[in-house]
């Protein structure tokens, strides 16, 4: 029994130690060096190249080293029959919680616009009102967007948020469906993308949708860089319907040195790390994964491809 490990981003040694603690029987197999495809019956996965797990006849479970699958759906040789196990780890969510609530606190603060001054050697103080009366609105109200909006709800923010079944989260406005998101975009001063990326969610980082914000919002883009019409973003930011934006993702990463995004002086560039899987919580789930897988027992947090997450 062996598990193939695949990742251009995470260090397989610390992963192979870290499962190898837990299950000292798996063999652990990197990418390329995969051995005898028959013996992979478990796959750790990001970003794999497009038919690599179609040939491998005996695998049991896909785990994406990610909680988005966009990664795996675009493969359109991806075994239809094995299930996708998702990561949902307590330790993704909290360093995405973490970085939610850094990026809205430096917004509804207006430290983007002392960063500005400070480059200009300008000395003006800029009041703020308090949490309370700041707006902050969450695409997305799953794993991640949920836990987000509660620790934003439990610092006063007065938080919303949007998901495609209607949600009852205590202390959070709660809005789904079409007249909902036009609810949702009129009331938002700081708007966070947490949405999976699917058909129906590509794009809606879009100037339709970005026009309904208030003028001068703050835009937190952690989900997909697919979310974003990256020209209707820029357009946004240049007319002012934008005030700032923190931008984790972009539609080609690395972002290529082109991008006007590097030099805007609205936007903050972090290289897709807004939470990063770590084996010192995650590997634990995944070994809980194939130990379920083992014994017959059903597998939690499978992909339901016909939702699109
Ligand atoms: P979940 O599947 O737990 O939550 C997804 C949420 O989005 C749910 O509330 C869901 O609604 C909602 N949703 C999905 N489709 C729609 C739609 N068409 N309309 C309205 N709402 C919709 O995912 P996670 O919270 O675990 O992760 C979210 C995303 O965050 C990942 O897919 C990934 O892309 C991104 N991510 C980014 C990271 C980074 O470092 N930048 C790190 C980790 C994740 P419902 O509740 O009704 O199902
Ligand atoms: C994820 C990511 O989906 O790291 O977990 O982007």
């Amino acid at each position: 029994m062996a598990l193939l490990f695949k990742s251009d981003t995470d260090r397989a040694d610390i992963w192979q130690d870290a499962i190898a603690k837990l299950m000292p029987d798996l063999e652990f197999r990197i990418w390329p060096e995969i051995g005898e495809p028959a013996d992979i019956e478990y796959a750790l996965i990001w970003n794999p190249p497009k038919g690599a797990l179609s040939k491998l006849a005996n695998l049991k479970v896909i785990f994406s080293m990610g909680a988005g699958i966009d990664h795996l759906a675009s493969d359109p040789d991806l075994p239809a029959d094995i299930p996708v196990v998702r990561m949902v780890d307590e330790g993704l969510t909290l360093g995405m919680t973490e970085f939610v609530v850094m990026a809205v606190l430096r917004h509804h603060r207006r430290i983007h616009d002392y960063e500005v001054q400070q480059r200009q050697k300008r000395w003006e103080q800029i009041v703020t009102p308090l949490a309370p009366d700041r707006k902050v609105g969450i695409l997305g109200l799953g794993v991640l967007g949920s836990d987000a909006a509660e620790k934003l709800a439990y610092l006063g923010f007065d938080v919303s948020g949007w998901s495609r079944t209607q949600k009852n989260l205590p202390g959070i406005e709660c809005f789904s469906g079409e007249e909902g998101l036009r609810t949702f975009l009129r009331r938002t001063e700081i708007l966070v993308c947490l949405l999976p990326l699917t058909e129906s969610t590509k794009g809606i980082l879009k100037a339709e949708n970005l026009s309904l914000l208030p003028q001068g919002a703050c835009l937190i883009n952690v989900a997909r860089g697919g979310h974003m019409i990256p020209e209707d973003v820029l357009a946004a930011l240049d007319s002012g319907q934008l005030a700032a934006a923190t931008l984790d993702v972009f539609p080609e990463e690395p972002l290529p040195e082109s991008s006007p995004f590097w030099q805007h002086s609205k936007v903050l560039v972090i290289p897709h790390c807004a939470s990063v899987t770590l084996p010192t919580t995650a590997a634990a789930k995944v070994v809980e994964g194939i130990e379920a897988a083992r014994s017959g027992k059903p597998l939690q947090n499978v992909v339901d491809f016909e939702r699109g997450y």
